[in-house]
C-alpha cells in the first residue's frame, strides 16, 4: 500500500499554532487543537465499537464538531458516509441501508433513524478508550462515501479514497496556487464534495478555513469584505446574490478567487461579474471526481468566459466525438472515484480503463478549453442540488389516484432550474395540494415540483418511452 503520515497529525507538527478553523463569532481552532480534539473523539468512537472499515453516517449542518467527527473517523480508519440533511427520512434511510451504515452521528437529537444515532455531544460526553490510532494514511483506503442521484432514480454511493482527496487538493493547488495568507470560506454544505474538499485542503495545505454553518448572503459578503477571506467556493445562485450584495462596491484586492462549480453558469452573469472585477473561476467537476477536475486558470479566466477551462495537471479530458464537435465528456485522473459502493455493474458502466463517462456533453476549442453544453441525461440542477425526473416520477405514480407522471425542468431566475410535473389522473378529485402533500413525505423539499399540470396522456415515442422534451415544449 501507498502510505503517508496522517494529514492532520503532520500539519499539527508543522504548524501547531496556525489557525485551522475560524468561526464567524471569532472563535479559532489551531491545527494542534484540531488534532487533539479529533484524536480524543476517535477514542470515544472506539469506546462505542467503531472500528476500521465501519461505515458511519454524518448528518449535520456545517459545524466544528462535524469537522472533528470527520477527522476522528479517519484516525480509526472508519468510513464517513456524508448525508444530505435536506433529504426526507425515507431518502436518508435508503442511503443508510445501501451503505451499510452502522452508526449515525448528528448535530441535533434525531430519533427517526433505524440505526444507533448519537449527537456529537453524546460522543463528547463518553469516556474515551485507548485505541491504536492511525498514524499512516493508506491512500487506497476509502475515506468518504457521498451519494449522487442517477438516471434510474436510485442514488449511488460514490467512494472516495484518501488518494482521491489527496490528489484533488494537490491538483487544485497546482492550478490556483497557494498564498501565505489564504483563507478559504466554507459556506457550501460539507455533506457535498465541494464543501468537504475545502476541509481536506485545509489540513493538507496548512490553510485556515472560515466555517459558516449555512449560506447567508450578508454573512458571506461581510466575510469577504472584512474577514480576510481570499477564496470562496460557490454555486451560481450565490454568485448572483453576492453580486447584488456588492452593489457599487468592490471586493478587497486580497480576495483572489470565487470558485464557481456544481452546475452551469449563464454567460450574462459571468460578464456582469467580470465588469465588477469579481475574480470568478469556473470549474467543472462532480462527486465522482472528488470536486474540481477541469478549471479555468487565473490567466485565462477573462478571455474565455463560458469555458470551464483545461483539465488539472494530473487529469485528462477527451470528448467522445470528432475533433471540435460536441460529444460526451470523459475524464481520467487520480481524483476520479474507483466506483460506487456495492454497485459493480454501475461502476463498470461508468469507468473504462480509468476513464469516467460523465454523461455530460461538451466540446473543446482549438486550444483545449472545455465548454460544457448540456448536462447528463435529464438532470435538473436547482441551486446546486441535483434532481432526477425519474425520482419524482416514481414517487408521483406511486400515489393512489395517479395513473402516470412525467417531470421536466423549467428555467428559474433564482434556482437555475426547477422541476415541473405533468400528471395523468385516475381519480379526478385529486388536487395539486394533495399531491404535493404526498410527495413531501417522500421527497426533499427542493425536489418538489413547482407546478403540477394535469394532462390526458404523456407524450411517448414509438417504443412507448416518455419524451421529456415534449413536456418541456408544453410549458411555454
Ligand atoms: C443555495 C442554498 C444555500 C439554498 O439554501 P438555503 O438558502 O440555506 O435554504 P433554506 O433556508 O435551508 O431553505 C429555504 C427553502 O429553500 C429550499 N431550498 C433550499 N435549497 C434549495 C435548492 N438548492 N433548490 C430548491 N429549493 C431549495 C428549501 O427546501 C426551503 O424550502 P421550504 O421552505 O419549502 O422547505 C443550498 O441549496 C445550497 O447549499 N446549495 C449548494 C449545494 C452544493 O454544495 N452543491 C454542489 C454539489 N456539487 C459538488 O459538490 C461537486 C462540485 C464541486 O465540487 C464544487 C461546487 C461548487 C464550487 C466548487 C466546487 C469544487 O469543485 O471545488
Ligand atoms: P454533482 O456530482 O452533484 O456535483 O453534479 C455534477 C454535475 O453538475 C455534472 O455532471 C454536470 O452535469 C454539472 N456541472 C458541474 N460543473 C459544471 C460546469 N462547469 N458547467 C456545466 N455543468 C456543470
Ligand atoms: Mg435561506
Ligand atoms: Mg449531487
Ligand atoms: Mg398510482
Amino acid at each position: 500500500p501507498e502510505l503517508m503520515p496522517h494529514w492532520l497529525t503532520k500539519q499539527a507538527e508543522l504548524s501547531p499554532n496556525k489557525t485551522a478553523i475560524e468561526l464567524p463569532d471569532g472563535t479559532e481552532v489551531s491545527f494542534l487543537e484540531l488534532k487533539r480534539r479529533s484524536q480524543l473523539f476517535a477514542e470515544k468512537l472506539f469506546s462505542i465499537g467503531i472500528r476500521k472499515g465501519a461505515k458511519v453516517g454524518i448528518f449535520s449542518a456545517n459545524h466544528v464538531d462535524m469537522v472533528i467527527a470527520l477527522h476522528g473517523l479517519s484516525y480509526l480508519g472508519a468510513v464517513a458516509v456524508m448525508l444530505n440533511i435536506r433529504l426526507t427520512d425515507k431518502e436518508v434511510h435508503y442511503q443508510i441501508r445501501d451503505a451499510d451504515v452502522s452508526v449515525i452521528l448528528t448535530q441535533n437529537k434525531q430519533s427517526s433513524f433505524h440505526v444507533p444515532t448519537y449527537t456529537f455531544n453524546d460522543i463528547e460526553a463518553l469516556e474515551g478508550q485507548p485505541a491504536e490510532l492511525i498514524n499512516e494514511i493508506d491512500l487506497d483506503a476509502i475515506f468518504t462515501i457521498i451519494y449522487t442521484s442517477g438516471t434510474t432514480g436510485f442514488p449511488k454511493g460514490v467512494m472516495h479514497t484518501y488518494g482521491n482527496h489527496w490528489w484533488s487538493a494537490v491538483s487544485s493547488m497546482l492550478n490556483l496556487g497557494l498564498n501565505q495568507h489564504d483563507k478559504w470560506l466554507v459556506t457550501l454544505p460539507i455533506f457535498h464534495v465541494g464543501g468537504l474538499s475545502i476541509l481536506l485542503k485545509s489540513v493538507i495545505y496548512g490553510m485556515p478555513v472560515y466555517l459558516m454553518e449555512k449560506y447567508d448572503k450578508q454573512q458571506v459578503h461581510q466575510a469577504i469584505m472584512s474577514s480576510g477571506v481570499t477564496i470562496v467556493s460557490v454555486v451560481t445562485l450565490m454568485v448572483r446574490e453576492l453580486i447584488d450584495q456588492l452593489g457599487e462596491n468592490s471586493y478587497p484586492e486580497s480576495f483572489r478567487c470565487m470558485l464557481l462549480g456544481g452546475g452551469p453558469a449563464p454567460k450574462a452573469l459571468l460578464e456582469k461579474a467580470k465588469e465588477k472585477n469579481v475574480p470568478i473561476y469556473q470549474t467543472y467537476g462532480m462527486t465522482e471526481t472528488s470536486s474540481q477536475i477541469v478549471t479555468l486558470s487565473p490567466g485565462d479566466a477573462l478571455e474565455r468566459i463560458g469555458s470551464s477551462g483545461k483539465p488539472l495537471f494530473p487529469a485528462q479530458l477527451k470528448i467522445d466525438a470528432e475533433k471540435g464537435s460536441i460529444g460526451e465528456i470523459l475524464v481520467k485522473g487520480p481524483m476520479v472515484t474507483q466506483g460506487y459502493y456495492n454497485k459493480v455493474e454501475a461502476t463498470d458502466k461508468a469507468l473504462t480503463n480509468g476513464w469516467l463517462s460523465t454523461g455530460d456533453l461538451g466540446y473543446t476549442d482549438g486550444e483545449g478549453f472545455l465548454y460544457v453544453v448540456d448536462r447528463r441525461k435529464d438532470l435538473i440542477i436547482s441551486g446546486g442540488e441535483n434532481i432526477y425526473p425519474t425520482e419524482i416520477e416514481s414517487v408521483l405514480s406511486g400515489m393512489e389516484g395517479i395513473r402516470e407522471a412525467g417531470v421536466t425542468g423549467r428555467e428559474d431566475i433564482k434556482w437555475g432550474q426547477v422541476p415541473v410535473a405533468f400528471v395523468v389522473l385516475d381519480d379526478e378529485t385529486l388536487t395539486p395540494e394533495k399531491i404535493l402533500q404526498y410527495a413531501a413525505e417522500n421527497l426533499a423539499s427542493y425536489k418538489l415540483p413547482k407546478e403540477i399540470h394535469f394532462i390526458d396522456q404523456l407524450p411517448r415515442n414509438a417504443s412507448n418511452k416518455l419524451v421529456r422534451n415534449r413536456l418541456t415544449s408544453l410549458l411555454s
